[in-house]
């Protein structure tokens, strides 16, 4: 396949007749097409995700499709975010190498990947809502943001190599414009595509739509996104796109990658951390899940303090870009200077992430992107109640970012939330 022939989306009957002559692909699992088995996997919003297994191995492919798959082809998509996908993948591994699935081959015309089948990994989502709790995911994924969002930033590049990087992903106009709206402003109204667990939570989210503080704050918050070209984030970074082992953690799906605030991505992530421990309540058949959500909250506080001591040992070691520049600092003998500068610049990412968290939240139990962890919950009466606490939450860590002052702070909050017997 080449990518000059017409974009045409693979199938499962299709694939090994179009892809049995990729170098890339036969080199991995083996020229003999007639054995390769495959299987559509993809139960993501927006692409095709194939398992391709020959005999001498297995591979992913992962293909985008012209429109939203969760939607349908009234809602079309361009077939670029794959580009872009590709194009931070290999940001990714130059910047936390081993962090994300290996390449093996990009074809541009078809949209398509083929990387690395990562097995016995799972969904971490899926992994957190059967109660697992994985020992390495905080410093894993702690590790992983400080290094992608450090080194992708005018702390640590050249200035040129930035500039030109950012007009390169600026092209990702409508995977941010699906984060504009779905994330930062149809929660906050009566928007076509939302959906909530109703009537449950029909008063609840009259509130939240009538409160002017969140709707104003979720706006300031959408203004730091838009403006705030930074480094180069995942821009999607959620338990959705995470895959673990007992021992190994791996990023994927970073096809909403563009500048903008570091906050963006340690926020996204944290909140899932966050909803997941209001959701355990709704997956208590099988016993209670007071441990799994004390490991949540444990999760939460060691992926934070990883991601500042790593960023803080990049800062006092790569700090080579045209940002709080050594010469200004260290070579004068001011090393505190640096310090508080590097205090700054934690302070905002930690003050902007409680706001990004708040906003996720909502927006995966008001708008049309739900998560399973909620999802999952047959009984809709708990499920209202779980998602209640959640939405409370959420509100609270965002209008009140700025007078919180610790994880632990946040931590006691949803702790509190959490235990309420009604809401
Ligand atoms: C229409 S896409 C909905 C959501 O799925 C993706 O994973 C992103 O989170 C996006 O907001
Ligand atoms: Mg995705």
């Amino acid at each position: 396949m080449t990518g000059k022939l017409p974009f045409e989306a693979l199938s499962v009957e299709t694939l090994s007749t179009r892809l049995g002559t990729n170098e890339a692909l036969c080199a991995k699992i083996g020229k003999d097409t007639t054995g390769w088995k495959v299987r559509e996997v993809g139960d993501g919003n927006l692409n095709l995700v194939f398992i391709v297994e020959g005999a001498s191995g297995a591979a992913v492919v992962k293909q985008a499709l012209p429109y939203v798959r969760l939607v349908g082809d009234s809602w079309p998509l361009p077939l670029k975010r794959s580009f872009f996908e590709y194009h931070a993948l290999t940001r990714q591994e130059a910047r936390a190498p081993g962090s994300v699935p290996a390449i093996y081959h990009f074809d541009e015309g078809q949209a398509l990947i083929i990387m690395e089948y990562l097995s016995p990994h799972v969904i971490l989502r899926r992994a957190l809502i059967e109660g697992r709790q994985l020992p390495d995911i905080a410093r894993d994924i702690g590790l992983f943001m400080a290094r992608t969002l450090f080194r992708g930033s005018d702390l640590s590049m050249a200035a040129k190599d930035r500039k030109a990087d950012l007009a390169l992903f600026a092209d990702n106009v409508e995977l941010c414009d699906i984060t504009e709206n779905l994330v930062f402003s149809d929660p906050y109204f009566d928007a076509r595509m939302n959906r909530h667990t109703s009537p449950q939570l029909d008063g609840l989210v009259a509130e939240l739509r009538a409160d002017r503080d969140l709707k104003v704050e979720a706006q300031r918050l959408k203004h730091i996104f838009a403006a705030n070209a930074e480094t180069l984030l995942h821009g999607d970074l959620h338990s959705g796109s995470i895959m673990v082992t007992e021992s190994e953690t791996r990023m994927i799906d970073p096809e909403f990658a563009f500048y903008g605030p570091m906050a963006f991505d340690v926020g996204m992530l944290l909140a899932n951390f966050w909803m997941s421990f209001f959701s355990q309540r709704g997956h208590e058949q099988n016993g209670k899940r007071d441990a799994m959500r004390a490991y949540l909250l444990d999760v939460v506080v060691e992926t934070w303090s990883v991601f500042r001591a790593e960023f803080s040992h990049l800062w006092r070691t790569e700090r080579t870009g045209m940002l709080y520049q050594k010469s200004l600092f260290e070579d004068q003998g001011d090393r505190l200077g640096a310090e508080q500068a590097l205090d700054h610049v934690l302070h905002q990412v930690w003050t902007d992430l409680l706001g990004f968290a708040g906003i996720e939240v909502h927006r995966r139990i008001l708008g049309l992107a739900h998560n399973a962890d909620f999802e999952t919950i047959a009984d809709e009466d708990l499920r209202a109640t779980c998602e209640a606490k959640a939405l409370k939450f959420g509100r609270h860590i965002a209008v009140n970012r700025r007078q919180i002052h610790s994880i632990d702070e946040v931590n006691t909050l949803a702790t509190l939330i959490e235990q309420e017997s009604s809401i």
